[in-house]
């Protein structure tokens, strides 16, 4: 099972060009404003250049890729949360996903409306993440609420949830978003039960037009990310759209054409595994090839249980590989007479391109 990611922004921004142009779906992208109102759900392969050479010298009858989802929703605009434009109800949908991208506009057409007559990505940033505070505001007072009725009838775990929302609280009505990494493990198991959008890895995505690439960074999208200690990725939207159609070979040949070094969503596939800090193991069974997703730092017996919860339960061994040493030897079996195969127990840290073999029993 791969991962999720959630596109929001201001009406027009290019949220759901951009969801076409990842998935290869047809969602509705029109001139006007307030075009997306139900989510479009929708999935991609992971893109992975190892997996592609894996399978050409294991020559596998099946290559599975991973794969990351999208949610594009509707686009939100100041005063959502008093119901304006499409309201702010609709982020529930966007409530469980693993990372946001947040669609900034940067391309200039007098054509298409910009709600608020100018491209100014500033300005725009500003409006949508104060529209996330307050939805995520409006979820604390709730909760506050109904916690301070309780407390009169119990106790302690009561109030220290009380003391965790009114410091979360604090810091979202000082404009700021929530760094999970600053509370501890009970503090954050309990705020992972509210899906608080400003406590979500997010990355923004400034939507170019054509003439802006090769012309990039923007400095106020780059100086208000370094801010929010977060990263930027560039994609022309409507450009990206037009080439998911097209074949992989002549994709190629209108990159070049194009000036662009990789597709959007290659690059931010990227971005989503390095906000989240993921990495990609491999497993070579039988007749098939196969990548999976895990987040760094993950055990070989978790990994097992990635694949399958009966190798986490019977976990024995796990066979390793590294990805080089795989692509140096040429073959499983010359990788063994080497002797690059390594036998790790359960606790061993999985790295970035292994490929395991889990030796197991049930
Ligand atoms: N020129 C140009 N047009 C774009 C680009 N990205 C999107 N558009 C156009 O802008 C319009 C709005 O794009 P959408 O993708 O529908 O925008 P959205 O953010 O999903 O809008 P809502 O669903 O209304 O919130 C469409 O006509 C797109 O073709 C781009 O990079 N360049
Ligand atoms: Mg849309």
């Amino acid at each position: 099972m791969g991962i999720s990611c959630g596109l929001i922004g201001l009406p027009n921004s290019g949220k759901s060009t951009i969801f076409n142009a990842l998935t290869g779906l047809c969602a509705g992208a029109h001139p006007y404003p307030f075009c997306t109102i139900e989510p479009n759900v929708g999935a991609s392969h992971v893109p992975d250049e190892r997996l592609k050479v894996l399978a050409s010298i294991v020559n596998p009858e099946k290559v599975t890729y991973t794969s990351i989802e999208f949610f594009d929703v509707a686009g939100l605009i100041k005063d959502a949360h008093k119901g304006e434009g499409l309201g702010n109800k609709f982020l529930s949908h966007i409530r469980t996903v693993d990372a946001i991208g947040h669609v900034v506009r940067c391309f200039e057409r007098g054509d298409i409306t910009h709600v608020y007559g100018t491209v100014n990505p500033k300005r725009d940033i500003e409006i949508v993440e104060t529209e996330l505070i307050i939805s995520d505001l409006e979820i604390i007072e709730e909760r506050l609420k109904k916690l301070e009725r309780m407390l009169k009838l119990s106790g302690e775990k009561q109030k220290k949830e009380i003391d965790l929302l009114l410091k979360v609280k604090s810091i979202l009505e000082s404009y700021s978003f929530i760094d999970t990494s600053s509370f501890n493990t009970e503090e954050r198991s309990l705020l992972k039960s509210f899906s608080l959008l400003s406590a979500k890895p997010f990355f923004y995505i400034g939507n170019i037009g054509e003439e802006l690439i090769g012309r990039t960074p923007i400095d106020e999208i780059e100086e208000h990310a370094k801010k929010r200690h977060t990263t930027v990725v560039y994609v022309c939207g409507k450009l990206e759209e037009e080439l998911s159609c097209i074949p992989y070979e002549e994709k190629r040949s209108f990159m070049e054409m194009y000036g662009l070094e990789e597709l959007a969503v290659e690059k931010i596939v990227k971005t989503a595994y390095k906000i989240l800090d993921l990495i990609t193991f491999y497993t070579i069974v039988g007749k098939e090839v196969r990548a999976w997703t895990i987040k760094r730092g993950t055990t070989c017996v978790e990994a097992a249980g990635k694949i399958h919860s009966d190798m986490e339960k019977g976990f024995i061994k796990a066979e390793v590989i590294s990805y080089d040493d795989f692509v140096k030897a040429g073959s499983e079996k010359e990788a063994r007479e080497r002797g690059l195969v390594h036998l790790e127990g359960k606790d061993y840290i999985v790295k970035d391109g292994d490929i395991l073999h889990i030796r197991f029993s049930v």
